[in-house]
């Protein structure tokens, strides 16, 4: 028996020594990049990923880069490398993850290299960010599917020689959900956060009060989510995050560098809180919880010291457990509430954000009681109400409900959604341009576009998956590059392939 093992080892050794990694030259052309990098060239030689291939670093940052890839190679190939941590850029069969400090005179902390060829991959920034950035992008890079060769037992993995250079042109690229209407689970945020992430989207912003659900704990208030968070629309038994559960979505939401903008839609949207507390209504009495789909009919008391002892407890709460730079005060569709009553009660609230060191997002409406070059205007229906937003100094996002609003249905086959904004097919979600969104004047108070997913009728992951797959892919690109690709035939191509690598992770996404 001892023989046969010594013949067998032997003959493994000459194998492996034997074994010459393969010439490959595949064209990154074929890979399905979204959003398009800036500058893609293309290089002859692929570099092929074995079992030798080591992961190098010699920062916090790279090692960190290098674990999300590694980790995501294994889940998607239970093919481990190893990350070693040591910085030689002239190891050959390795991939380096560098921090260079230079990249920080670039525009974008999000800005990156990758360079691959036969001998070595180099993926290249200033910041942690920048590394996760192009991490998503070597994963497009990766083949669908490892090679099998004779003389390994393992796959390897042949990736296509190319000079990337990567940055943003939008700083904020958000995607928007409504955990209010329908509430969803901590388990669900996190799934629809790590597809977020594929497409370098960086802010979810968490709609997370309404007419029909609070859905956030507030210890001073406790009545907001024993009562406001007890139903959903269709009277569904509703559900709210402990501070403890926000506090995870955002830890999880913060390692994949995407930031949090929490949402408490005041004065309107807020039959929620005003049936929780009857103190928080002009007649002292508290409404009835509200499980339909009407908007525009609920008003915080203006004129009561209360309204603002309340709106301090939430923000004060909530600014504490929120890294984030901005809370959303939403300001929409307050018809229940006078012009001269709203102006009133912003003007009075916008100072409790800033007390709490925290700036103010809000709705365009929220324009009309004066803003200024600290608040961020989120445009949504109105382009007047956007453009004297910016007139007034504030940097925009940009949501046009009939390109980004995805509870809107894709076309009138689609069971879920709603059609006020129009019907929004994945190219109409594609095919828009949102430089020349508003007028060009404020074209560089445009920050960012965000793709907000309302849940009148959206329940469950799947439903939210559906409806946002794959036209958020589509925002992505526009967020990134601010534009649409010259030749749109390109993403449509690079979308159906992408769509394959959303079938390995079960994506319940619109074929
Ligand atoms: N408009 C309302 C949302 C939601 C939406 C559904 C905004 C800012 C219609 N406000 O969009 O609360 O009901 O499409």
């Amino acid at each position: 028996m001892k023989n046969i093992n010594i013949i067998l080892s032997l003959l493994v050794l000459t194998c492996f020594s034997c074994y010459e990694k393969p010439e490959v030259s595949l064209d990154v052309k074929d890979s399905a990049l979204i959003p398009l990098p800036t500058e893609v060239e293309t290089y002859s030689q692929a570099f092929v990923l074995d079992q030798e291939t080591v992961l190098y670093t010699s920062s916090d940052e790279g090692l960190y880069a290098a674990n999300e890839f590694s980790s995501s190679l294994a889940s998607t190939s239970n093919q481990t490398i190893p990350v070693r941590i040591a910085m030689d850029i002239s190891k050959p069969n390795a991939i380096h993850f560098v921090v260079d400090k230079d990249f920080l005179q670039l525009s974008s902390k999000e800005a990156y290299t990758l360079s691959v060829n036969e001998q070595r991959i180099l993926l290249t920034s200033g910041t942690q960010e920048g590394l996760y950035r192009g991490v998503q992008t070597l994963k497009q890079l990766m083949p669908f599917v490892g090679l099998k060769i004779a003389e390994r037992k393992e796959l390897i993995w042949a990736i296509p020689g190319c000079e990337i250079k990567d940055s943003p042109v939008l700083a904020y690229r958000g995607a928007m959900l409504d955990v209010a209407r329908h509430f969803f689970s901590v388990k669900d945020v996190k799934r629809y956060i790590d597809l977020l992430s594929l497409y370098k989207i960086n802010t979810l912003h968490l709609h997370l009060a309404d007419d029909q659900g609070w859905r956030i704990e507030i210890t001073s208030w406790p009545k907001l989510t024993e009562i406001g968070g007890s139903t959903a629309v269709g009277g569904g038994s509703g559900g709210y995050y402990s501070q403890e559960d926000y506090k995870d979505i955002v830890a999880y939401a913060t390692q994949k560098h995407i930031t949090v903008i929490p949402e408490i839609d005041m004065p309107g949207h807020t039959n929620a809180a005003l049936a929780s507390y009857p103190e928080l209504n002009c007649n002292g009495k508290a409404t009835e919880l509200y499980t339909g789909m009407r908007v525009g009919f609920s008003s915080l008391c203006v004129d009561k010291e209360v309204t603002y002892t309340f709106v301090d407890d939430v923000i004060r709460e909530l600014a504490a457990i929120t890294p984030g730079n901005y809370i959303h005060l939403g300001g929409d569709e307050s018809h229940a509430t006078s012009k001269k009553d709203y102006s009133t009660f912003l003007q009075k609230v916008f100072p409790i954000v800033n007390k709490y060191n925290k700036q103010v997002m809000g709705w365009e409406d929220i324009q009309s009681a004066g803003i200024d070059s600290s608040t961020i205007i989120q445009h949504w229906t109105d382009e007047k109400k956007g453009i004297a937003a910016a007139a007034q100094g504030a940097k925009v996002v940009l949501s046009p409900a009939p390109y980004t609003y995805l509870d809107m249905k894709y076309d009138d086959s689609t069971k879920l959604g709603l059609t006020w904004a129009g019907a929004i097919s994945i190219e109409k979600a594609y095919e828009w341009e949102p430089l020349e969104s508003l007028s060009t004047t404020y074209r560089d108070q445009i920050i960012g576009i965000e793709s907000p997913l309302w849940s009148e009728t959206v329940s469950t992951i799947q439903d939210i998956e559906f409806m946002a797959f794959p036209r958020i892919i589509g925002h992505s690109e526009l967020g990134w590059n601010g534009k649409t690709r010259k030749d749109k035939t390109e993403y449509y191509k690079d979308l159906k392939k992408d769509l394959k690598r959303l079938d390995r992770r079960n994506v319940n996404y619109k074929k």
